[in-house]
C-alpha cells in the first residue's frame, strides 16, 4: 500500500505509515546528513567524543547548578552507584540548567539518526565522583532490554564532561567496538578511559560496556549523563510522574517531546486519539 492510501485508509499499524512518521524526529534531513561522520564513528567504534559543544558561561551555570543539588544529594547506598558519589535523579524536575544539554541540535541529530528515527530522553542525571572513588563495574545501559542480541541501536549515551575528564579523575571507561558482542560477552582486557576537556560530550552506543573510572585525586568529577532510547521503548525514568506538569508547560516544544509528551509510530502514547504534544500549543 502507497503511503498516501495507506493514510486515507486510516490504518494506523500500516508500516509504511510508521516508517515515515518514525523518521521525522526534531532534527532535519539536512541535520541528519550532516553528522554522518558522527554517526558512522559510533556505528564503528561504539562511541564517538565531541568538544568544545559548551561555552564556558553555560558550563558555569551547569557546574554551579550541580553544586547547588549537591548539597541536597545523598552519597550512593550501593557499590554500583558509588559510595562515593553523588548522583542527582530527576535533573529536569530540578533545575532548568540542563536543558540546553539535553536537546542539543547536534546531539539529537545524532541519536535520531544512529536509533533511525524519533527519540526520547531515557534518563537524566547528574553524576560526580568524589576523590577515592573507586571504578563501577562495567556495563551495558541497553541490558535493560531483553531483545535478542544482535539488535539495532536502541540506546545513545551521552556523557558531558562538566570537569575534564582525565585518567585520574574517574572519566568514564569502554571497552572500544565492544557494542556489537554478543549477550554473553564478558568484557576482557583493559578498558579504554576516555580524556576530554570540560565542555565535551562522550557519546556511546547503549550496547557498548563502560563504567565510570576510578578517582585517584582529591577533586570532583562532574558529568552530566543523558540517555536517548528509541521512541517506541519505555523510558528508564517516568517523565510523565517526576516532572510536575507546569514544569513540562514551561519547557520548549522539543523538550516536551524529547520527555515522551508526544506520540511515537503513530498513537504510542495517545490521548483519546490525539497526539498530547497539541495540548501544550493550545493551551
Ligand atoms: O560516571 C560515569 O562515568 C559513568 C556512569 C555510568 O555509566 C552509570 O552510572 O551507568
Amino acid at each position: 500500500m502507497h503511503e498516501s492510501s495507506a493514510r486515507k485508509s486510516g490504518n494506523p499499524f500500516d508500516i509504511q505509515v510508521r516508517d515515515a512518521q518514525r523518521r521525522k524526529g526534531l532534527s532535519s534531513p539536512d541535520e541528519r546528513q550532516a553528522v554522518a561522520a558522527d554517526v558512522a564513528a559510533l556505528g564503528r567504534d561504539g562511541y564517538v567524543v565531541l568538544e568544545g559543544l559548551l561555552d564556558a558561561d553555560t558550563l558555569a551555570e551547569v557546574g554551579a547548578e550541580m553544586d547547588r543539588l549537591h548539597r541536597s544529594t545523598p552519597l550512593g547506598i550501593t557499590d554500583f552507584e558509588g559510595f562515593q558519589t553523588k548522583r542527582i535523579y530527576n535533573l529536569i524536575a530540578k533545575t532548568r540548567a540542563a536543558d540546553a544539554l539535553c536537546s542539543q541540535a547536534r546531539i539529537v541529530a545524532i541519536a535520531e539518526a544512529y536509533l533511525d528515527g524519533q527519540i526520547q530522553l531515557s534518563s537524566a542525571t547528574g553524576i560526580t565522583l568524589l576523590g577515592g572513588e573507586s571504578a563501577q563495574d562495567l556495563h551495558r545501559d541497553d541490558s535493560l532490554y531483553p531483545l535478542p542480541r544482535p539488535r539495532p541501536p536502541l540506546v545513545v549515551g551521552a556523557l558531558w564532561a562538566i570537569d575534564a575528564y582525565t585518567a585520574q579523575n574517574g572519566g568514564t571507561v569502554l571497552i572500544p567496538g565492544s557494542h556489537t558482542a554478543p549477550e554473553d560477552h564478558v568484557p576482557d582486557g583493559p578498558p579504554v578511559s576516555i580524556v576530554m576537556p570540560a565542555g565535551s560530550v562522550l557519546l556511546f552506543d547503549g550496547g557498548m560496556w563502560h563504567g565510570g573510572g576510578t578517582n585517584t585525586t582529591d577533586r570532583e568529577r562532574r558529568a552530566i549523563s543523558l540517555s536517548y532510547c528509541c521512541a517506541w521503548l519505555r523510558q528508564q525514568e517516568n517523565a510523565y510522574l517526576s516532572i510536575p506538569l507546569e514544569t513540562v508547560r514551561s519547557l520548549s516544544r522539543p523538550m516536551r517531546c524529547l520527555l515522551g509528551y508526544t506520540t511515537a509510530s503513530i498513537m504510542l502514547g495517545q490521548v483519546e486519539r490525539r497526539n498530547p504534544i497539541h495540548w501544550f500549543d493550545e493551551a
